[in-house]
C-alpha cells in the first residue's frame, strides 16, 4: 500500500513542462494532466487485509477523458469522464492550483439522481456558468435503443441530460432536454440568455453513431431550463464534403465571448481506411446573432499527435472544456484517443487572431494552393521587423 501511495504521489506532484516547439497558436505540454493512474487508490483497492488478503485491485478504472472545465474560486476544475473496467462512465471532479499540473480528484465521484429508465451510461459533461446564477452540466445520457430487437444488444440511444449546482458538490438533476431530433449528443448550454430564453448548441443525429441527416452543429431556444424543450433547431455549422468535419461535428465547450465575436471550439470527424479521425477546429459567431458564423479558419486547429494518437479509440482529439483566466490565458483541456486528458495553452488574443486571419477552406486543392501563393506574395512585399536583410536574402 505504501509503495502504491508513494508512486501515485510522485505522479500527482510531477511538474508539467511546456513543449518548446509549437505553431505559435497554442502550446502543448509534455505530460497528460489526468489519467486512469490519477484516480484515488481508495476507489480501486480494499485496504482491509482480512477482506483483501492478496491485496488485489477490486475495481478497475480504464480511462479518464473528455472533461468539462470551469474556474471555481481560484481553482482550475475538471469534471472528467472516468470509465471503469466495466465500460460504465461516471463523473469525477479534479482540481489544480495552476491549471497545468497537480490535478487531484476529490474524495468521491459526482452523485446525482438517475431518471426512470435512463442513464445506462453518462459521459462528456459541458460545464457552464450561466447568467442565471447556476453552474450547469450538460452530458450525454445513453441507454439501449428501446426499438432494438432482442438479438441486437449493441444499438444505443443518446439524449442530453442536465444537472445544475452552485458548489460542484450538490447536483440537482433536471429533465432531459427534448428536441425535434431522434437522438442528441454534444449539447452545450450558451452562458447568456437569448431573448430571455435558454440557448443550446445541439448535435442532432439520426442514430447513435451516424449524425446522418442531422446536418451539423445545431442551435435552439427553450423557454425554461427545468423542463427544457427546443421546438425549432437550426443548423449553424454544417458538415461539408472533403473537410475535417465531413462525417460529423460537435460543439466543444461553451463559446468564449470576445470583443470580436463568440469564439468556438468544436470537433470534426472524417472517415479513413483506419477508422474515424477526430480533430478540433475553431470558428467565430456574431455577438448579436449567435447563428451567424462570421469566421471559419480552414482545417484543424489541433489534431492528435505522437502518443496522443494511440488509445482505446485511436486517432481522436476531443475537447469539451476550456478555461479563460483573468489575464486572458486560455487553458484548452483536450482528451486523446478516449484515454487521457491533456492541456494546451494560448491566449484570447492569439485565438481571435487565429480565427480571423487563417484562410478559410476553399474546398478545392487549387484554392488551397491559391492561399499559399497569396501568402508567398505578401511575404515578398513584407519588410520583416529587425531582420530585413537576412529575410530578403532568403527570398
Ligand atoms: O470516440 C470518439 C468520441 O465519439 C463520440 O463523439 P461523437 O458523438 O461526436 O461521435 C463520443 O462518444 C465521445 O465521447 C467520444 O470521445
Amino acid at each position: 500500500m505504501e509503495q502504491l501511495q508513494e508512486s501515485q504521489e510522485a505522479l500527482l506532484s510531477r511538474e508539467n513542462q511546456i513543449e518548446a516547439e509549437g505553431n505559435g497558436i497554442f502550446s502543448r505540454y509534455r505530460y497528460p494532466v489526468l489519467t486512469a493512474a490519477h484516480v484515488p487508490l481508495t476507489w480501486k483497492y480494499d485496504f482491509d487485509s482480512e477482506s483483501n488478503p492478496y491485496f488485489m485491485e477490486r475495481i478497475g478504472v480504464n480511462a479518464v477523458f473528455n472533461a468539462g472545465a470551469i474556474k471555481f474560486g481560484n481553482k482550475y476544475i475538471l469534471v472528467a469522464r472516468v470509465e471503469g473496467a466495466d465500460r460504465k462512465s461516471f463523473f469525477a471532479v479534479a482540481e489544480s492550483d495552476n491549471g497545468i499540473d497537480g490535478f487531484r480528484f476529490w474524495d468521491k465521484p459526482v452523485i446525482f439522481d438517475s431518471l426512470e429508465g435512463a442513464d445506462t451510461n453518462v459521459y462528456d459533461m459541458r460545464l457552464v456558468q450561466h447568467e442565471d446564477g447556476w453552474i450547469y452540466g450538460l452530458f450525454c445520457t445513453e441507454r439501449r435503443d428501446p426499438s432494438a430487437s432482442e438479438g441486437d444488444q449493441t444499438s444505443a440511444f443518446a439524449q442530453c441530460g442536465i444537472v445544475r449546482t452552485k458548489d460542484l458538490r450538490q447536483w440537482e438533476r433536471l429533465a432531459d432536454l427534448i428536441t425535434p431530433s431522434p437522438q442528441q449528443r454534444n449539447v452545450v448550454l450558451h452562458p447568456e440568455f437569448v431573448d430571455g430564453k435558454y440557448a443550446f448548441y445541439t448535435r442532432p443525429q439520426d442514430s447513435f453513431i451516424e449524425a446522418g441527416s442531422g446536418g451539423g452543429i445545431g442551435f435552439g431556444l427553450a423557454d425554461n431550463i427545468e423542463n427544457a424543450v427546443i421546438t425549432q433547431e437550426e443548423i449553424l455549422y454544417k458538415k461539408e464534403y472533403h473537410t475535417v468535419y465531413e462525417a460529423k461535428n460537435g460543439q466543444g465547450p461553451a463559446p468564449i465571448k470576445t470583443e470580436k465575436g463568440w469564439l468556438h471550439l468544436a470537433h470534426g470527424v472524417r472517415n479513413t481506411a483506419a477508422g474515424l479521425r477526430y480533430v478540433l477546429y475553431m470558428f467565430m459567431t456574431d455577438l448579436q446573432d449567435l447563428t451567424k458564423v462570421t469566421h471559419r479558419p480552414g482545417g484543424y486547429f489541433l489534431a492528435p499527435e505522437g502518443e496522443e494518437r494511440i488509445g482505446d479509440v485511436s486517432n481522436v482529439a476531443f475537447c469539451n472544456g476550456w478555461i479563460v483566466n483573468p489575464e486572458g490565458k486560455v487553458f484548452i483541456y483536450y482528451a486523446s484517443s478516449d484515454t487521457r486528458m491533456h492541456v494546451a495553452t494560448s491566449t484570447v488574443g492569439q485565438l481571435v487572431d487565429y480565427v480571423m486571419n487563417t484562410p478559410e477552406d476553399g474546398l478545392s486543392s487549387a484554392k488551397s494552393v491559391g492561399n499559399i501563393l497569396g501568402l508567398i506574395g505578401r511575404n515578398k512585399a513584407a519588410v520583416p521587423h529587425g531582420n530585413s536583410r537576412a529575410m530578403s536574402a532568403n527570398i
